[in-house]
């Protein structure tokens, strides 16, 4: 090696050396304690009345008036369903949707617990449980506790057929597609007041192959095996296709199909059972990152503009909010579920 590169070697050495040890959470951030935090459980594990208690609080934050000031918002239900309507178009299908989205529920859950007096955390549904990959239009998934008519979400919406050019995506024809008619949150007690002008029922329209096939213990596996933040955050969304199989994408289309508001890319928290889908994405994350916490705390990455693979990374600093709902926050004080922004675990 001529003398000149090992200079350059021991010096770039040096500088990384006393770039190193910087701390990765401000002194305030860390000093910020984290106690008894709320351990967040699958549905089936929530007894009778801890199920009625949760979903008690989601009526309740029905009937509380809007602050997020977004105009066709009523209640604080609809606050959330317009702030990731607003942020829709750079939160999806780039490095920190995962985090974005984990903060987003985090959001909901306080909400539940503060202005709702929810004594619990925020549940998850695990559908890879459910699921049956070998018999793709089986309805068995939609017989799970979550869509109980008495201590779940309802079910299906009514039978309809779809209108000329209701089918954008070319989805697989639902098996629903109208107004959930049983469960807590038919239209004589719940309605989606955003995007407005006209307040909508709750629509489901159930794809069992979408959900059989795309939500599975093995794409699972899949997610959970990658090395990386960014290959595990580009394993998680999938491509921007309803070709490719991605555990996001499936709980989404799966439950809302073509009219539902769960396929519905802006609008889908307007369906409650969005919360429970995105805790379990987010459960994951948390599984993943518990496999290698030293490392996985501290790592970030993947396009800053949606699908932009050759571009600029999000870095720690990054940048995420919730518009009116939550202030602007480091992609680094979201990767810890119990320190930083937030405090809960599973
Ligand atoms: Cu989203």
């Amino acid at each position: 090696m001529h003398f000149s590169a090992i200079f350059a070697a021991s010096s770039l050495l040096l500088s990384a050396v006393s770039a190193l040890p910087q701390p990765a959470l401000s002194d305030a951030a860390l000093s910020r304690k984290c106690n008894n935090p709320p351990k967040r459980v699958e549905w089936r594990q929530l007894k009778k009345k801890e199920k009625k208690a949760y979903i008690d609080a989601v009526l309740c934050l029905t009937k509380k008036k809007a602050i997020s000031g977004i105009a066709g918002t009523v209640n604080r239900f609809d606050d959330f369903v317009a702030v990731h309507n607003a942020q829709e178009p750079w939160i999806h299908w780039v490095g920190h949707f995962i985090l974005w989205h984990r903060y987003f529920v985090a959001a909901y859950e306080k909400a539940l617990r503060q202005e709702c007096g929810y004594k619990g955390a925020q549940p998850y549904w695990d559908w890879s449980v459910d699921v049956r990959p070998d018999d793709p239009e089986s309805m068995h998934v939609f017989e799970s506790a979550i869509f109980d008519s008495e201590t779940g979400f309802g079910g299906n919406g009514v039978k309809i057929d779809y209108a000329p050019g209701q089918n954008p995506f070319n989805l697989p024809i639902g098996t629903g597609g109208g107004c959930v008619p049983d469960g807590p949150f038919t239209s004589d007690a719940f309605m989606n007041h955003y995007p407005g002008p006209e307040p909508q029922c709750l629509r489901r329209d159930f794809i069992p192959s979408l959900v059989n096939t795309w939500e599975t213990p093995e794409l699972v596996a899949h997610v959970l095996s990658q090395p990386d933040y960014t290959s595990f955050a580009r394993a998680l969304e999938g491509q921007k296709s309803f070709k490719t199989p991605n555990i996001h994408g499936g709980g989404h289309f799966g439950v809302g199909g073509v009219t539902g508001i769960m396929g519905d890319a802006k609008n889908s928290p307007g369906d409650p059972i969005f919360y429970l889908h995105h805790a379990n994405l987010d459960h994951i994350f948390w599984q993943w990152q518990q496999k290698d916490r030293e490392t996985r705390l501290r790592e970030v990455g993947g396009p800053v503009a949606p699908l932009d693979y050759s571009g600029q990374n999000v870095t720690m600093d990054f940048l995420v909010n919730l518009g009116p709902l939550g202030p602007d926050t480091m992609l680094e004080e979201l990767l810890d579920t119990e320190g930083g922004k937030l405090c809960y675990t599973y």
